[in-house]
């Protein structure tokens, strides 16, 4: 069965320890399990200070068939560093701002340009989500439409084809909603007046949203993530509606900063990022046996 690990962020100590608390082993280069399949959420790099030695574990498990790996925002945002769209401009526009939140991983590849080239060929090939006979896995939203959006510019393996990169950039394509839903959730616009500082000082005008929730319906109860909640407006997000799950099937996100003790989301819904960036973050992975609905008690971390 398969072991679903959270954001890695250049973090390949905190990795490799989870990998060995999960009893993998490492034979002729490749970490390995003789039973069981990894499954990376994506979001390998930017950050820690072991980025490429994080790659180079996760790309070495998935070509040798152990383990899965899917794109997170940071790999999507590292293809759009050095794409560009077809008027010329970068799809991530090099601004301070995207620069400092990028600066670990280009500083690695500094002097290592076959690396770089070859990882950032390597990260456009990366399938958008995994949707198994089993369970699903998207790095931070499953939502069909937007699914159903992405669908046409999609290959047989999920991931982005070479066509769809430039105009992912265009924002009145809805491709460029719709990528930007799946890889970093169902964002909400404050009303005019509010904002809050994230963890990097940068002021932030949209929420991350519980997008799962079927009872939360003000700004605060569905805020998720950095950000002092108090700031927030109690008044109701007005129309409300958020996109659920159909609960099909186990799904596993990335993306979301959890804090405190590994737990579900929902009954079929696990979020295995508990934020491994933070000294009392941890690296976490649900061991999947497909039970449904899932288990607090099927989470590890360290
Ligand atoms: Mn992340």
């Amino acid at each position: 069965m398969y072991d679903i690990i959270g954001d890695v962020h250049g973090y390949a100590d905190r990795l490799i320890a989870l990998l060995k608390a999960m009893g993998y082993t490492k034979k002729n280069g490749v970490w390995q399990h003789p039973e069981r399949t990894l499954i990376s959420v994506g979001d390998l790099v930017d950050r820690g200070t072991g980025q490429r030695e994080t790659v180079d574990i996760l790309r070495a498990m998935h070509e040798a068939g152990y383990a899965h790996v899917i794109m997170g925002n940071h790999e999507y945002n590292a293809v759009g560093w050095v794409t560009q769209d077809h008027q010329g401009n970068y799809l991530r526009p090099h601004t301070e701002k995207n620069k400092s939140q990028h600066a670990a991983f280009l500083a690695a590849c500094e002097g290592q340009q076959g690396w770089y080239n070859s990882t950032i060929a390597w990260f456009k090939q990366l399938p958008l989500f995994l949707d198994l006979p089993e369970l699903r896995v998207i790095h931070a939203c499953w939502h069909e439409a937007s699914l159903a959006t992405v669908k046409p510019f999609l290959d047989s393996n999920n991931a982005l084809i070479e066509e769809a990169w430039p105009l992912s950039g265009d924002t009145r394509q809805a491709l460029h909603g719709a990528l930007e839903t799946l890889t970093k959730g169902w964002e909400v616009a404050l009303p005019a007046g509010y904002f809050f500082a994230d963890k990097d000082g940068h002021k932030r005008y949209r929420i991350r949203t519980k997008w799962w929730s079927e009872t939360a319906r003000s700004y605060r109860e569905l805020a998720v993530g950095a950000g002092p909640k108090g700031a927030l407006p109690t008044q109701d997000i007005p129309g409300g509606a958020l996109p659920g799950y159909d609960n099909k099937k186990p799904l596993f996100l990335g993306h979301y900063w959890m804090r405190g003790t590994p737990h579900l989301l929902t009954p079929y819904i696990a979020c295995v990022d508990w934020t491994v960036v933070e000294p009392t973050g941890l690296m976490a992975a649900y061991r999947y046996d497909g039970e449904q609905p899932l288990c607090n008690s099927k989470f590890i971390s360290v």
